[in-house]
């Protein structure tokens, strides 16, 4: 094909942008923008790395999380122990965020998440994440990063992820970085890999993000630093940051499972239950933190801040 020929055809791709993605021409730019890497530096400290506070467990799973520790059940009172105790970052939908934003002082980044569902909701309906707010209302909110959920193989995987790429390309146009929780689930994953945490079907998710935009990721852990070194590997380059999870009776097993994040070349964790439901999460913060950016053991983190 002649220089010419090709110039047309490349101006032919602009004028029609495939409508599979999204109507607007994706912004290479944007990729290189200033914003995103001053936003990305608010949760991440020099060392690549972040730990990140989630707080959107009262519309994803219900009021009945903060049982624990009714006190928790006040956006205001958790933010201001957990920022006290040095998160980089908050997490949480707009509505929590109209209401404790303010909160979230300093360097900290906020994560605000456009997309959730009740856990209300009868049968597939759980495999669905449905958008709430959108890229402008998480900017009006102060939002630093811009974050959407992507069930991958769940039967509505095609619904989120046109809700991530419309987005992530907005989002990148606009200068934010947008954050991928990218969960592999559904009865076809249980099907054909047993679990979702399977570290085939984790790293398909976080090479997924990846492929969608995602300039960070958040993930499951998958048993062992080796299989979450390649979960990390398929993310090629876009930082793998671990999901929470349930509460760990013993905090040692979950700073464990943290440092196995560290040592697989992961990027930190964003933690809500191991955090929200301690009466006092002032020394499990300290101790995740010692453990993600001080490299150190898990034991010693731990009887360092008196957990042990
Ligand atoms: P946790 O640390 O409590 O697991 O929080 C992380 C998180 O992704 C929350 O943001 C979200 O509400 C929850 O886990 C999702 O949990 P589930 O796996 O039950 O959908």
């Amino acid at each position: 094909m002649s220089r010419k020929h090709e110039h047309e055809d490349d101006e032919a791709k602009t004028l029609n942008p495939p409508k599979y993605i999204s109507p607007r021409v994706i912004n290479v730019d944007a990729y290189q923008s200033v914003g995103i890497r001053r936003r990305m530096r608010r949760f991440f400290r020099r060392n690549g790395r972040a730990l990140i506070f989630a707080m959107d467990h009262g519309f994803e799973h219900g009021p009945t999380d903060f049982e624990p520790v009714w006190e928790h059940v006040n956006p205001k009172v958790i933010i201001k122990k957990v920022t006290r105790a040095g998160v980089d970052g908050v997490m949480m939908l707009p509505g929590i965020a109209r209401v404790a934003a303010d909160e979230v002082r300093g360097q900290r980044g906020l994560m605000v998440k456009l997309t959730s569902k009740t856990a209300l909701r009868p049968g597939d309906g759980q495999l669905l994440q449905s958008q709430l707010a959108f890229v402008e209302d998480a900017i009006k909110l102060g939002a630093d990063a811009i974050a959407a959920t992507v069930y991958w193989g769940s039967p509505a995987e095609d619904v989120m992820m046109r809700q991530f790429a419309e987005v992530a390309n907005y989002a990148h146009d606009l200068g934010f970085p947008v954050v991928q929780f990218a969960y592999p689930r559904g009865p076809y994953i249980t099907e054909k890999y047993g679990r979702k945490e399977d570290y085939r079907v984790v790293m398909y998710g976080a090479r997924a993000a990846a492929e969608t935009g995602a300039d960070m990721i958040k993930t499951y852990w998958t048993g062992s630093k080796e299989t979450f070194s390649k979960v990390v590997d398929a993310a090629a380059g876009v930082p793998v940051l671990l999901s929470g999870g349930a509460k760990a009776e013993n905090p040692l097993d979950f700073l464990r499972v943290v440092s196995g994040v560290i040592e697989a070349g992961g990027a930190g964790a964003v933690v809500g239950r191991n955090i929200f439901q301690r009466e006092n999460p002032e020394p499990m913060i300290k101790a995740l933190l010692r453990v993600i950016h001080r490299n150190e053991e898990p034991e010693e983190a731990a009887k360092a801040e008196g957990l042990l």
